[in-house]
């Protein structure tokens, strides 16, 4: 448990922090609502793919964890082997401070140890759960974020059906132009949405400027959706796109929830990277799809709900030139959809 006394001035915990948080809205949310109760918090965006090689990267730095008095891993989806590679790097550079890791997928649910700090509690998005533990810490409820997280929450679990959604995607629209345009690259944009919102954000107080934004990023989805090619894997009840990763969500559930077609699963593949995204629609019952890709992929898929994950494909690299590329990703691709057939037969067409 974190012992330091709260800094009577401002509220907030003296320790220093390290924070390495998912690069999306919600693990944005995460870090602001540290900053809001820890005054000293150092925040690092991580993508899913790349979590083991930037741990072992931390671990070559030497005395890099022994700056800090606290690491907190939020909405990270860790699997086995990442805390394998992070605790054995822990141990190797003798940390002596605390970690606490809060997060919310199915998958990681093996880590929840509350005892350890280790805290995996699925239907609810990750920020929310950094809220309350650092509210039951301080005894203070920190409720001027509330609408903030509350909004965070219906996008991250994409609550359709809640009165907020269409003010969630808004706020995810800000957050998205923000992170992508920024001329530094991701990692700036995200700590300049964090610097910008740094006390959540109340819909109502929102600049003309955010909203020319939103607006004009609606504008730009529906350019996308109007020239996305959808594909159909033939034989089955399964889409594939290309599109830019900015509005993947937005793509694929309008896909999904168009009755006017019989698709229940979109791939979402940008053909100038290594990864992929996928979604399936709530009518197929049981659907789990991190189980399906942990059956088909060596190293599983990564960032995963049951209804959309992510994956990397084998043997595939960034910059891998296209003709080596798409053989390799179409038998990928091929598989995977054969599982889910098989898993699945509904999706057979
Ligand atoms: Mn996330």
């Amino acid at each position: 448990m974190i012992k330091v006394s709260i800094n009577p001035e401002d509220r907030k915990f003296a320790g220093k922090v390290f924070n390495l948080t998912h690069q999306d809205l919600d693990g944005a949310a995460c870090s602001i609502v540290l900053k809001n109760a820890f005054s000293s918090v150092v925040v690092e965006p991580i993508q899913y793919y790349n979590m083991n090689k930037r741990l072992q990267e931390m671990s070559e730095t030497v005395g890099f964890f022994n700056q800090y008095d606290y690491i907190f891993l939020t909405d990270l989806n860790l699997e086995a082997h990442h805390c394998k590679t992070f605790f054995t790097m822990l141990q190797v550079s003798n940390y002596q401070g605390e970690v606490i890791i809060i997060d919310h997928h199915e998958d990681s649910g093996f880590l929840h140890d509350p005892e350890k700090n280790f805290f995996i509690q699925p239907g609810i998005c990750a920020a929310m759960l950094v809220k309350e533990y650092v509210s039951k810490l301080a005894n203070y409820s920190f409720d001027y974020l509330d609408e903030f997280i509350n909004l965070v929450n219906a996008h991250d679990l994409w609550k359709d059906e809640s009165k907020l959604f269409v003010k969630a995607k808004k706020l995810n629209m800000l957050y998205t132009f923000i992170v992508d345009e920024h001329q530094k690259g991701a990692k700036h944009g995200f700590n300049s949405f964090m610097q910008i919102y740094h006390k959540g954000i109340k819909f109502n107080n929102l600049s003309q400027n955010d909203m020319t934004i939103i607006k004009a990023s609606e504008m730009d989805m529906d350019r996308e959706w109007n020239e996305l090619n959808v594909d159909l894997i033939p034989g089955t009840k399964i889409a594939m796109i290309g599109v830019s990763k900015k509005y993947t969500n937005e793509m694929c559930h309008r896909i999904l929830d168009d009755v006017n077609n019989d698709i229940h699963v979109v791939i979402n593949y940008n053909p100038r990277g290594s990864a992929a995204s996928i979604r399936a629609s709530k009518n197929i019952a049981g659907m789990n799809l991190p189980a399906v890709l942990n059956t088909v992929m060596p190293h599983g898929g990564s960032g995963g709900h049951k209804l959309a994950a992510g994956f990397t494909f084998p043997k595939v690299k960034f910059n891998t030139p296209w003709e080596e590329k798409w053989p390799i990703v179409q038998t990928w691709i091929d598989k995977l959809a054969k599982a889910l057939v098989h898993v699945y037969p509904e999706l057979k067409a």
